[in-house]
């Protein structure tokens, strides 16, 4: 079992977006910020300010011309301006004598429950809490490949999210589905959601890069594996997801993996189910670089079926999963195959937070946040714990400022830090970790 030598702890967490270009959902209104002020100060309505020591206060109101300031509560008030970034505003605001705390005005609408008929029958979904991720954002410009049996494109909960593939058998184009497994891996990740049909996916912005590696029967090698990994890094996947495996070692596949990984692709692949016939480590999920996922069931205990092993990384919902199947219907598989789509899918709502990650610091992430189950720490049954999307994480909020001071220094965070400006935009997020190994 590989040493932790080091306390591990990571958090994603959200707070305010500072650039524009941020995920919708969390944007503040343009041209309005509050303000809470503290005893012995105040504003008027047209956002003049009284209090002692109010010089620098006034001095920005003016600058980024303040013209009208409303009474919430407790001496808080809604500031208008007519110039600048809220975010930027309120951190600025944030740091004068007199002010309490200053925030952008967020928006807030009724928490999404997309209206997908079998959502409820979804268990998966609400153990890797994708329901709160989904306020912040339900997924961006990500392409997930999945290496697999091709994907239904045609399936209606599919329709428009598949984009053009590659078939390593034929070496052209069609990627379609012969099998089923394919089609039943891209539902959970990225299913067309909140359309008021079928299920939803983890990732629903997201899109899949369909490679069709394993033929009708589900079989395939490690030539056409590593040709078709090079073949999704090449043609712009972020995420391979590979629910396949095998117990042999092979430089070929270990090659494809360090192509990923050397130009910032994260590989997922299934641990295995095999626990009980013989349990030996499956590869690709083995290699250090491949985040490697068994699967766990609806009382989040580990799985009879799926392999243990040091080389276990994470555990993700792996029984009585909905999605979507061939001929344009909905089933039930089981099988580590379909939990480690749900880290993939989980991976690519982090992506879309934390473009700026690498795939090191991105197993770091979702390692890290996982929720540790069975024995303490990491283990050879759930790996680090069950994958979740630990979008928000209420023990690290504070409203509008001060994030970057309530975090303790390490030297891994403080490398994301130093990342401007991309890490900027998203100083809400950060990966407190120490987990080099992972
Ligand atoms: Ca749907
Ligand atoms: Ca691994
Ligand atoms: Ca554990």
């Amino acid at each position: 079992m590989r040493m932790l030598s080091t306390v591990l702890l990571a958090l994603m967490f959200v707070l305010s977006p500072l650039s524009a270009t941020a995920t919708p959902s969390t944007a503040g209104v343009p041209g309005e910020v509050i303000v809470a002020l503290q005893p012995g100060y105040s504003f008027d309505a047209q956002g003049r300010l009284s209090g002692a020591k109010a010089q620098p206060l006034r001095l920005l109101s003016t600058q980024v011309g303040v013209f009208a300031a409303a009474p919430i509560v407790d001496n808080s008030f809604l500031l208008r301006f007519r110039s600048g970034d809220p975010a930027i505003l309120a951190a600025r605001f944030a740091t004068l004598d007199g002010v309490r705390y200053a925030e952008p005005n967020y928006r807030r609408t009724l928490l999404r429950t997309p209206n997908d008929t079998i959502i409820g029958q979804q268990w998966a979904l609400e153990r890797i809490q994708a329901f709160e991720a989904w306020d912040i954002t339900t997924g961006g410009d990500i392409v997930i490949a999945v290496l697999d049996t091709g994907v239904d494109a045609g399936h209606s909960d599919l329709d428009g999210k598949v984009l053009p593939g590659y078939n390593v058998f034929s070496g052209g184009g069609d990627a379609s589905d012969d099998n089923g497994h394919g089609t039943a891996v891209s539902g959970l990740i990225a299913a067309r959601t909140d359309n008021g049909t079928g299920i939803a996916g983890a990732c629903w912005g997201c899109r899949i890069l369909p490679v069709k590696v394993l033929s009708s029967a589900g079989g395939g090698n490690d030539a056409g594996v590593a040709q078709g990994m090079r073949w999704a890094v090449d043609n712009g996947a972020r995420i391979l997801n590979l629910s396949l495996g095998g117990p042999d070692e092979s430089q070929t596949l270990r090659e494809a993996v360090d192509y990923a990984e050397a130009r910032g692709v994260l590989v997922i692949a299934s641990s295995g189910n095999e626990q009980r016939e013989g349990n030996l480590p499956n590869y690709p999920a083995a290699y250090d670089n491949v985040l490697a996922v068994g699967a766990t069931g609806n009382s989040d205990v580990i799985t009879g079926f799926s392999n243990t092993g040091d080389y276990v990384d994470l555990a993700a919902p792996g029984v009585g999963l909905w999605t979507t199947i061939l001929g344009n219907t909905y089933g039930t598989p089981n099988g580590t195959s379909f939990s480690s789509p749900y880290v993939a899918g989980v991976a690519g709502l982090a992506y879309t937070l934390r473009g700026d990650l690498g795939p090191g610091d991105m197993r770091c992430l979702l390692t890290a946040s996982a929720d540790d189950k069975g024995n303490p720490g990491k283990d050879p049954e759930y790996g680090w714990g069950r994958v979740k999307c630990a979008a928000r994480s209420p023990s690290l909020r504070r409203p509008g400022t001060g994030v970057r001071r309530q975090l303790p220094r390490n030297p891994r965070l403080s490398r994301l830090r130093t990342r401007p400006p991309a890490a900027e935009r998203w100083q809400h997020t950060a990966c407190l970790c120490a987990c080099p190994t992972v």
